[in-house]
């Protein structure tokens, strides 16, 4: 029987790719080249299936130019670089890696919130500048974490788990903001509280976003959310690049209009905006939330399981796409 062909579109981990081999012929991409547009559509040409990253915009354009394709297996919770709707009127399906990396997200999310607020990255470029002569009453004092208020846009299952870790680890009052409210269950869960998006950003000393980036939540933190902020608060981003204005980020945090912030996700990136480097009251990481070895593995596996699913039992395990009729294993898996 001939075997589904399959493309990894950036190096992942070789047992994962040895993995796939002994289900599908696989192409991948040892130098992690970043394919996009014409390069990608070269490389999908063929392939019935492929696991990708984030870095690959999965669009009608790319889809019309490789009509084989049944499956793009996400490699990342987010799958904002699928255009959902072309994916489904070409029955292509998509799937995503829940779960398996919440908890991690929101471990780094909350360390990103204290180097924010406890001022962390500053305070050791100043050091390894060679700047500190003396200790200092306020040499470096930022603001309170535990026993603060922490206000949570984005209330899925990272949102949840960073709440949970606010309220149970560090005692803060938890408020969240989200399209609809969790039952009264999983509020209690994670000890949090549901407020409008103003009365949130209006009284949180921290606020961390976990929320999807789409056409509705673009820019959802512009210059008019952080003027409803209190001078003295943080911002954290851990969802998208783009949900966050970062010229309006930059300009707030320069007039101190809040206090810091940190970014793991940028517009644009891996191009951040000029203005942000320039700044020392705000952490940059390059989207590393998700990056332990056992969580990255664990995507990766749950990516390449979808994939062994869906050609070999006809139905992928987490799909996001609308779910078409259960594939028949090997229809039309020819060369
Ligand atoms: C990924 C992420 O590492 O899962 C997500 O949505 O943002 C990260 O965990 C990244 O998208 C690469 O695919």
């Amino acid at each position: 029987m001939t075997r589904p062909k399959i493309l990894v579109t950036r190096a992942i981990f070789p047992e994962t790719v040895e993995r796939l081999a002994r289900h599908f012929e696989v192409e991948f991409n040892p130098d992690d080249t970043v394919w996009a547009g014409e390069a990608l559509a070269r490389h999908l040409q063929g392939k019935q299936g492929a696991l990708t990253t984030g870095t690959e915009r999965i669009d009608a354009a790319l889809l019309s130019a490789c009509p084989q394709l049944k499956i793009c297996a996400n490699m990342a919770v987010g799958y904002n670089n699928f255009d959902v709707a072309a994916m489904a009127a070409c029955g292509v399906v998509g799937t995503n890696t829940p779960d398996v990396l919440t908890e991690t997200t929101a471990d780094f999310g909350f360390a990103l919130l204290m180097a924010a607020a406890r001022r962390l990255t500053e305070s050791e470029h100043f050091l390894r500048r060679g700047q500190w002569q003396k200790w200092g009453c306020q040499l470096f004092a930022g603001a309170e974490v535990h026993g603060s208020t922490l206000g949570i846009i984005g209330m899925g299952r990272i949102g949840q788990a960073i709440a949970r870790r606010g309220a149970r680890g560090f005692g803060m009052t938890v408020l969240y903001h989200n399209r609809s409210r969790l039952d009264a269950a999983a509020e209690a869960a994670c000890s949090a509280r549901y407020a409008n998006k103003e009365e949130l950003l209006r009284s949180a000393d921290h606020v961390l976003l976990a929320l999807p980036y789409s056409a509705a939540s673009h820019h959802a933190i512009g210059a008019a959310e952080l003027a409803q902020m209190k001078p003295t608060a943080t911002l954290t981003n851990i969802a998208r690049g783009g949900i966050v204005d970062d010229a309006a980020l930059a300009r707030a945090l320069r007039e101190r209009r809040i206090a810091a912030a940190a970014l793991d996700v940028f517009e644009g990136e891996p191009a951040v905006h000029p203005d942000l480097l320039a700044l020392s009251n705000v952490v940059l990481t390059p989207h590393i939330a998700s990056a332990t070895i056992t969580t990255r593995r664990a995507m990766a596996e749950l990516a390449a399981d979808n994939l062994i699913a869906f050609f070999e039992q006809g139905r992928a395990i987490t799909p996001v796409t609308a779910v078409p009729a259960p594939h028949t294993p090997n229809d039309k898996e020819t060369s």
